[in-house]
């Protein structure tokens, strides 16, 4: 219970949201395949962000440094990752997500068609969630980032970089990694390519 102490009572509130969510897309998923449906994820990684990340963002975003603001103005603290093998199965879970008509989009950032300049893609969503405890309803907030196994390769590295301080040739890995991020993508869409040739025979 590293971050309790941080987060409070509202620790409950961000596990319970994760848990909420993914229990959510997991019936889903159960029930596309005894419907011999495509199941489009391989994965969902979890986490509530870390008290000393989530105080390092306050600090980047020029926010005080308190619970209000870790849960209001920033919308990261309940994160899931759900990762799928193909970029059409990533929009698909988009379109899944979408269909719970009780969330409400808070944001939505497309960096797969919109890419950031270091080669960052991924697909982010921010719901706001009614989570219903006894009968109240409490709004909490949970970002999902959604991208392929191979973005996720790209982008864990990418990420170790950052947060490492002294880095040699740091100009060199940002244009080797910036260059690997291209590659992926298009590797991404061959691979697309090439399990539809498969399906249709
Ligand atoms: P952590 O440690 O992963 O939690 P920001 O762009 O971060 O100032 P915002 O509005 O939350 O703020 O942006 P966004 O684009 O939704 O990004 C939120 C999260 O996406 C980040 O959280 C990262 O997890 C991931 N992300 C965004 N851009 C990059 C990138 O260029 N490289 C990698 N590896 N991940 C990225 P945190 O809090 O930055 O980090």
């Amino acid at each position: 219970m590293e971050n309790a102490s941080f987060y409070k009572d509202s620790i409950v509130l961000l596990d319970g949201v994760i848990e909420e969510i993914i229990a959510r897309i997991n019936v889903i998923r159960k029930y596309k395949k005894v419907h011999n449906d495509r199941d489009p994820i391989e994965y969902i990684l979890s986490r509530v962000k870390s008290e000393k990340s989530m105080k390092e963002k306050l600090e980047r975003k020029g926010l005080e440094v308190t619970l209000d603001n870790a849960l209001h103005k920033i919308y990261d603290a309940a994160g899931i990752r759900i990762i799928c093998a193909y970029i059409d199965d990533v929009y698909a879970v988009v379109d899944m997500l979408k269909q719970f008509s009780d969330l409400k989009i808070l944001h939505e950032k497309d960096y797969i068609k919109n890419p950031k300049e270091n080669g960052y893609r991924s697909f982010h969503i921010v719901f706001e969630v009614p989570l219903d405890i006894g009968g109240k309803i409490h709004p909490v907030n949970i970002e999902i980032q959604i991208r392929t196994i191979a973005m996720d390769f790209w982008s864990n590295l990418e990420h170790q970089m950052k947060y490492k301080k002294d880095i040699n040739n740091q100009s060199m890995i940002v244009s080797e990694l910036k260059n690997c991020a291209d590659e992926i993508a298009s590797i991404d869409i061959k691979m697309q390519t090439i399990r539809k040739m498969i399906e249709k025979g």
